[in-house]
């Protein structure tokens, strides 16, 4: 081949990459950070992550309503003031076809919850270690420049410790209830399906995701079943910057079975009957992905609960912030 010839065939495989990297690479080509397994990748590339998000919680609920630590107190020993919640995600992604995704996340937790006993006595307790871990196959049903759409077909697998203790007035070393527990102790499937739709500048997306558990954990309790749907819409600012707008609906169930160590008469967080609920939330967010083609990606979105039906008391979600970084290669 000649060095002219060799010189063309460069410049014409150069431009068919960057024309390519240009359609695919658009900072809304992925969902708000807050969506989980909401992209797919094409064969051969990897993706790494890191999110950080904390979320908020408090006052109590009954339905729709806020209720008093006064009016808690009437029923219980101990009224749950506030709780917060940071987790750190790390993820990976590999795509060994166009077809199929693969992905697994590690998580790390922190929750601390504040108290009021009815003497008056203020206390908190926290815990921290490893979540559950997911694991995910994604795949792709439709891949073209104007719509995605894939099933994710997920799995949690039960890592995050279910004896959570703590110092509470009971005790030095004290059993803590359900929402402080780190992870579900069951096996759980959560099926899904995504669709993403390009047009210009816009983009639009939703995602439905169940989480069904799959058997009773050690401690003879099943947490309630869960669905998240979703739906965003963004708009492309730049080549590099794009904002969005996302709706959230979330429903899950009762406890079934019951920690018979923990007392239901104490607080409301161990009460099996007093964990169902659904909410709405609104969040806004920002993608930024690095010009030049170098695969890294930031992204932040933040949100409000905006409606709620919980079975009460109980502590109703408040806002929620998500940092994160994605790096694909
Ligand atoms: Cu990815």
């Amino acid at each position: 081949m000649s060095a002219h010839k060799l010189s063309l065939t460069l410049r014409a495989w150069c431009a068919f990459s960057l024309t390519a990297a240009a359609a695919m690479a658009r900072p809304d080509s992925h969902a708000p950070i807050g969506v989980m397994g909401d992209h797919t990748h094409d064969r051969g590339e990897w993706m790494t992550s890191y999110r950080y998000m904390t979320m908020s919680m408090g006052p109590n609920y009954n339905g729709g309503s806020s209720i008093t630590p006064a009016e808690v107190l009437a029923d219980f020993m101990v009224a749950p003031l506030n709780m917060t919640m940071d987790m750190h995600m790390v993820g990976a992604m590999y795509a060994p076809t166009d077809r199929l995704t693969l992905m697994a996340m590690l998580n790390y937790i922190e929750m601390d919850m504040d108290h009021v006993t009815r003497m008056g006595m203020e206390f908190t307790t926290k815990s921290d270690g490893f979540g559950d871990t997911g694991l995910s196959a994604l795949y792709s049903l439709i891949k073209n420049d104007s719509n995605h759409l894939h099933l994710n077909f997920g799995m949690s697998l039960p890592t995050g410790e279910i004896d959570v203790r703590d110092a509470t007035p009971m005790g030095p070393n004290s059993l803590l209830p359900y929402p402080m527990r780190l992870g579900s102790g069951t096996y759980d499937l959560k099926p899904g399906i995504t669709w993403a739709h390009y047009e210009g500048s816009w983009s639009f997306g939703a995602q439905a995701m169940g989480t069904i558990r799959l058997d009773e954990n050690d401690r003879d309790y099943t947490l309630g079943d869960r669905l998240d749907l979703t739906t965003w819409a963004a708009i492309k600012l730049t080549d590099e910057l794009s904002v969005s707008a996302r709706l959230t609906y979330a429903n899950w169930g009762d406890i079934e079975g019951a920690d018979a160590r923990l007392n239901p008469m104490m607080v409301p967080t161990a009460r099996t009957d007093l964990r169902g609920g659904s909410e709405s939330a609104a969040l806004i967010g920002l993608n930024y992905e690095f010009p030049g083609g170098v695969g890294h990606r930031l992204a932040v979105e933040y949100g409000q609960v905006i409606d709620r039906d919980l079975d009460g008391p109980q502590l109703g979600n408040d806002d929620m912030l998500t940092l994160g970084w994605q790096w694909s290669f």
